[in-house]
């Protein structure tokens, strides 16, 4: 499959996603989305790969949505259209691991995308914002409501109301990025990373990843509840019965994600 605005690549297990609209910071347009959307459904669905990085150019994660096209909206394009909704939240339907590779900047959209994925890794010269307000709108692909999950009430209040950009070193003292490498390292070791995750037994991983997320839209009753579910359910796998099987016999394990 080619894309115009995205490039892809595949490394053993792992898939990596490239956003590539270099001219434009990678400002994220409709086509851009629906390419994003169809490369990772694409690769979810199949049995080769175990872990989707999306990444940018050194430069730019993203620099948001495409202000460019933004411009020309009104109210019936927007609402009629089903702007955003329609194509930016295929990332949500994902059940493999995603993880974010963050160079350079990620704002506004480009941050919102980057919080959609199950963790985020950045470059130490990563630059994360919700600068919306500042063009007289407010953060729409979620950044209201991630943002704060993320980095406090008091940090989100600060980022979206200021529009002020926060650097690497900040944005992991608080909570929104999980690791910071050397710029020119970040790609090799966050394929070190998403290698690592794709070794673990996949269903595993893909229960691992629906119960982190259940944790942000339920009590923590319900929440524990359907931990417990999940985790009855590991008994019926082969994976945990090779997993337990091969530490008491001091070996590694050989899943088959079954
Ligand atoms: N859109 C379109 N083009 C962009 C862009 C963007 N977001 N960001 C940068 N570019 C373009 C620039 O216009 C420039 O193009 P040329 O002039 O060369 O043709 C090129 O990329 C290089 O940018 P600069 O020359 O500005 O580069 P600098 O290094 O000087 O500055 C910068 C880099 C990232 C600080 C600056 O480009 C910048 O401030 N960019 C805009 C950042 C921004 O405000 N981003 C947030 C966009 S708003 C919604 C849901 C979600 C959203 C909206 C609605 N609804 C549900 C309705 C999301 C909104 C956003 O993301």
């Amino acid at each position: 499959m080619s894309y115009n605005t995205i490039l892809t690549e595949v490394d053993d297990k792992v898939a990596v996603i490239t956003l590539n609209r270099p001219q434009v910071l990678n400002a994220l347009n409709d086509e851009l989305m629906d390419e994003l959307g169809n490369a990772l459904l694409s690769f979810d669905a199949d049995d080769k790969i175990a872990c989707i990085i999306i990444t940018g150019s050194e430069k730019a994660f993203a620099a948001g949505a495409d202000i460019a096209t933004m411009a020309k909206y009104g109210f019936n394009e927007v609402y009629r259209g089903d702007f955003i909704s329609r194509n930016w939240e295929e990332i949500r339907k994902v059940r493999k691991p995603v993880i974010a590779a963050v160079s350079g900047f990620a704002l506004g959209g480009g941050c919102e995308l980057a919080m959609m994925c199950d963790t985020i890794m950045a470059a130490d010269n990563a630059k994360f914002a919700q600068p919306e307000v500042k063009l007289g709108i407010i953060p729409g692909a979620g950044g209201t409501q991630r943002l704060p999950r993320a980095v406090s009430k008091a940090k989100a209040m600060d980022l979206a109301l200021t529009g002020r950009m926060m650097d690497a070193v900040e944005a992991e003292r608080s909570g929104l990025v999980a690791r910071i490498f050397p710029q020119a390292e970040l790609l090799k070791e966050v394929k070190v990373i998403a290698k690592t995750i794709a070794e673990m037994p996949l269903l595993t991983a893909m229960m691992v990843k629906e119960a982190i997320n259940t944790s942000y839209e339920t009590t923590l009753s319900e929440g524990i509840h359907f931990e417990r579910r999940l985790f009855h359910a590991c008994f019926a796998t082969q994976d945990q019965k090779e997993g337990m099987a091969a530490f008491l016999e001091k070996r590694p394990a050989k899943f088959t994600n079954s």
